[in-house]
C-alpha cells in the first residue's frame, strides 16, 4: 500500500506498507523519516521534537545533504548540510515490485532557486526500496556544460535502544578527524559513544555494523568512502530546540558519504550512483 498523506500543516510525505515493512517519506528533503521491518524495532530514529514545517530540516531519519556536507566551504550564511534536503522535491516513480517490496523515486531538478546558491545545472533522483532491508541510492546526474565538485552524506540517524552498550563495527585502523578537537586520529577496536562525538571516517570498508544489545543493523554502502559517527550527548541535545534532552541516548547517526577531503568530481554530462542498504538483525544469543 502506498498513500500520499499530509500533516495537518499540509506537509506532504508517502506512507508506505508492504507484507514486510513500513515506511514514510517525506516530499520536502525526499527524506525518509521512518522504516521499520514489520515485528522488529524501528531502524531509524526519529525526534519526538521533529519539526515538519516548510523549509525546516526533520531531526531524524536520513536527511540528504546535498550538494555540500556541514558548513558552506567559503560562504557561511548558506544553509548547513545544502540545501536539498529543505528543498521540495518531485514523486517521479510509485511500484509496489512485489507484495514485500516498494519502490519510490524522487526527483530534484536544478531551478533559478538553487542555481543562486549553488550555480549549476543537475538531475538527482533518490530511489528508496522499502521491504526486508531498506535501500536508498541516490543519483546525480551532472546536467551542466561543466564539472562540478560535490560534498555529500546520508545523515542516517538511527535508533538504539542504550546508547551505552552500542558498538560500531569496521572501523578498526580507520583514520578520523574529530571535528571536536579538530585532529586527526586512527581508531582502534571497536567505536563505543560515552561522550559527544563528531567523526567523519576515511576510506572505510562498505560494511559497517552497528551493534545494540541484541540487536545489530548492518550499513552496506556503495560508492561512498566516507562514514561520519555523531552523537552529540548532553550539553549539544540541551541547545537543539527539536531534540528532547535525555534524546541522545536513543539515538546515533552513522552518516555515509564522500566528506570533507574526499569530494567527488561529476563531470559534465556524467552521472554518479551511490547509497546505503540497512538491514536488521536481532541477534541470537549464545
Ligand atoms: O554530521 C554531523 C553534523 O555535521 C554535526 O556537526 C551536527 O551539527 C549535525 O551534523 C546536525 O546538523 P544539523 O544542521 O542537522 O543541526
Amino acid at each position: 500500500m502506498i498513500e500520499h498523506k499530509q500533516k495537518e500543516n499540509g506537509f506532504k510525505y508517502i506512507e508506505i506498507k508492504n507484507e514486510k515493512a513500513e515506511a514514510k517519506i517525506a516530499l520536502q528533503g525526499a527524506h525518509v523519516f521512518h522504516y521499520k521491518e514489520l515485528g522488529k524495532p524501528s531502524v531509524l530514529w526519529l525526534s519526538e521534537l521533529a519539526y515538519f514545517e516548510e523549509g525546516k530540516a526533520i531531526r531524524g531519519g536520513i536527511p540528504i545533504c546535498f550538494p555540500w556536507f556541514g558548513k558552506h566551504k567559503t560562504d557561511a550564511t548558506l544553509a548547513q548540510h545544502g540545501f536539498a534536503r529543505t528543498a521540495l522535491w518531485t514523486l517521479t516513480l510509485e511500484e509496489e515490485i512485489e507484495s514485500n517490496t516498494t519502490h519510490i523515486q524522487l526527483q530534484l531538478l536544478s531551478d533559478e532557486k538553487s542555481k543562486a546558491l549553488w550555480n549549476y545545472e543537475f538531475d538527482v533522483r533518490l530511489d528508496v526500496v522499502v521491504g526486508s532491508e531498506l535501500s536508498v541510492t541516490l543519483s546525480v546526474h551532472n546536467t551542466d556544460s561543466k564539472p562540478f565538485e560535490i560534498t555529500t552524506a546520508l545523515h542516517s540517524y538511527f535508533n538504539v535502544s542504550n546508547i551505552d552498550e552500542v558498538l560500531v563495527k569496521g572501523l578498526d585502523n580507520t583514520s578520523y578527524y574529530d571535528a571536536l578537537d579538530k585532529m586527526e586520529y586512527v581508531q582502534k577496536g571497536e567505536v563505543i559513544i560515552d561522550k559527544e562525538v563528531d567523526r567523519v571516517y576515511y576510506d572505510v570498508p562498505n560494511n559497517i555494523e552497528l551493534h545494540d544489545g541484541k540487536r545489530k543493523v548492518e550499513l552496506t554502502q556503495s560508492n561512498l568512502n566516507s562514514l561520519v559517527v555523531w552523537n552529540p550527548w548532553i550539553e549539544k541535545s540541551k541547545q537543539m530546540a527539536d531534540m528532547n534532552n535525555d534524546a541522545y541516548k536513543n539515538m546515533l547517526c552513522l552518516e555515509t558519504g564522500n566528506i570533507g577531503r574526499k569530494p567527488l568530481t561529476i563531470e559534465a554530462n556524467e552521472r554518479c550512483v551511490y547509497g546505503v542498504v540497512l538491514k536488521s538483525y536481532i541477534v541470537e544469543e549464545g
